[in-house]
Parts: structure tokens; C-alpha cells; sequence
């Protein structure tokens, strides 16, 4: 392993992720991004806010993103050698300025807010803020505080989350949020949110008195980066606020020696599962890798 890979998985280890790491090359984006907006056209903007998931079995490049050896290498190296592609969406907050009126009233109103909600230091996440609701339009797709490991009934080794950008994802058009060091408290208690637009499928949020909002820390990203983040990691983020897309493709692997449990409080079935690199010596998870 190189030095910056050794210090990526240091880093990873203390702090629960990284981010602003390079994928695509210009002409990569371009192509992801071109072939993206053909789904777009023949699904529509509501299905691939939040639908188009684990299509990496469908589309070739899909598939390629998801073994792009600069999402691969670093993976690999927090993950260790053997690494199964657990399950992969794409998750897009389209702009809310898309519903502007012709005299720009309500694109002048969001502005406003914009920035009445930015918090002093650019690098800081304002989630706390923004994500208790008070400033904003109700209603507005957003990502409650979460745990992925609060999903996925496994056990026996790590999830590890990548969110890969297609677009530029800034404060303004909701970036994710971590809050560092907090993959190290274990499974926190999870309830349903009673705040309208969780984009989150079961709709559940941490109580925000177990969140330390002040310490989250914003991860942007300029399309083409990827951020990573371990599957206790608390994280969350604000509604898209811009006049931008903000489409990220996000890909959850697992070292080939987790398995599937059966808890009836985080039912999950991985029938996605593609060995992406190394050998896999435990066979836990189905192979489904399709002949695109
Ligand atoms: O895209 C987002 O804002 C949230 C993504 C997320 O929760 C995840 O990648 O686990």
C-alpha cells in the first residue's frame, strides 16, 4: 500500500471518512453526466431523485463507476483486498428554483434564506441550523441524521458508503454532513422524523439531542470527487437551496467476511451483491454479477 494510501485509512479510521478525493477525468464526468441526464429523460426527474437503485446490474456504466479504479484503490485500502459492491443509488435533490415564477419572486425568497441560513465559516456545516427546520420551507427534499449501519442487517466486518459526484455539491445545493469521530459511539437509537421531506426511505432520524450538530463539518465536493464514510458514521444533509442539481452516486461496499443477519429490526435483502476485487474465500453474499 502507498503512503497516501496508508494515510487515507489512518485518517479514515479517526475520523470516519474523507472526502474531496479525485475519480473522473473531464471526459469521464462528461460521459457519466451525459448518460445520467438519458435516464433522466426516459424516467424523469421524480423516479431518479431517489429510484434509480442498484441499476449498476443494468448499466454498463454504472457498473464501470462502481470499479473505477480511483473509487477501488482507497476502498481497498481501508476495506482491505477482498471487496464486495453491496448495493449502489443514485440520489439527486433537484433545484427548487426549477418552480421560479416569472418575476422571480420565488427564486429572490430562496436567495434570501440562502443566505440568512449560510453559517460564518464556509467549511462548517450549518445542519444543526437548517436541519431543525426553523429557517427553511417545509417540505424541501433533505437527509435526516443518519447511520447506514441502522439499515443493513450485517455483521462480521465494515460498511463503507461512497458518494461520488456528478455535480458540484456545495452548501448552497446541500452537501453531505458528517459529524467526525462519531462512527466511534456504536448504533445509535433511531425515530421516525416528523419533519416532511426526508428523502431517507423509512424516514428515520437520530433525536437531535444525540447529534453534536456543532461539530458537523460539511464535505464539498466538486463533480467527479467522492467523499467515503464508515456505516456508523453519523450523517445527514440540508435541501438544495440553489438553482443546481446536486446528483451523487452513492455505492456501499463490504469486506467479503460480513454477512447477512436476520434482525427483524433491520430486514434487508442484498440481492445486488457483485464481487468487485480480491477473492471471496466465505461465499456470504449471492454473486449477482450481470453480463452487461
Ligand atoms: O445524498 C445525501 O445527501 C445523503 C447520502 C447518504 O445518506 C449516504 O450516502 O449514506
Amino acid at each position: 500500500m502507498s503512503t497516501s494510501m496508508a494515510e487515507l485509512r489512518s485518517s479514515y479510521t479517526k475520523q470516519g471518512f474523507l472526502s474531496g478525493l479525485p475519480v473522473l477525468d473531464a471526459l469521464e464526468l462528461q460521459a457519466t453526466r451525459e448518460a445520467f441526464g438519458k435516464l433522466e429523460s426516459e424516467f424523469g426527474k421524480e423516479y431518479t431523485q431517489y429510484s434509480l437503485h442498484n441499476v449498476h446490474l443494468q448499466y454498463s456504466w454504472v457498473m464501470a463507476l462502481a470499479k473505477h479504479p480511483k473509487v477501488l484503490e482507497p476502498v481497498s485500502a481501508i476495506l482491505g483486498p477482498d471487496v464486495i459492491l453491496l448495493d449502489s443509488r443514485f440520489i439527486c435533490k433537484y433545484p427548487v428554483l426549477s418552480g421560479t415564477t416569472s418575476n422571480g419572486q420565488q427564486e429572490k425568497d430562496i436567495t434570501t434564506f440562502a443566505k440568512q441560513s449560510s453559517a460564518p465559516n464556509k467549511e462548517e456545516g450549518s445542519y444543526g441550523k437548517a436541519h431543525t427546520g426553523q429557517q427553511e420551507k417545509p417540505g424541501l427534499p433533505f437527509v435526516a441524521w443518519h447511520q447506514d449501519m441502522r439499515y443493513w442487517g450485517l455483521a462480521g466486518g465494515p460498511v463503507l458508503s461512497v458518494w461520488l459526484a456528478l455535480d458540484d455539491a456545495l452548501k448552497d445545493n446541500g452537501a453531505l454532513q458528517v459529524i467526525p469521530g462519531s462512527h466511534c459511539s456504536g448504533l445509535l437509537p433511531h425515530q421516525l422524523s416528523s419533519r416532511a421531506g426526508n428523502m431517507l426511505s423509512v424516514n428515520q432520524e437520530i433525536p437531535e439531542q444525540l447529534v453534536k450538530t456543532d461539530e458537523a463539518v460539511l464535505c464539498p465536493l466538486l463533480a467527479g470527487q467522492m467523499s467515503v464514510h464508515d456505516g456508523l458514521l453519523i450523517h445527514g444533509s440540508d435541501p438544495n437551496m440553489s438553482g443546481r442539481r446536486r446528483c451523487g452516486f452513492v455505492i456501499r461496499f463490504v469486506p467479503t467476511c460480513a454477512y447477512p443477519i436476520q434482525d427483524p429490526d433491520r430486514p434487508r435483502s442484498f440481492n445486488a451483491t457483485v464481487m468487485v476485487c480480491g477473492t471471496d474465500k466465505f461465499r456470504n453474499f449471492p454473486s449477482n454479477t450481470p453480463e452487461l
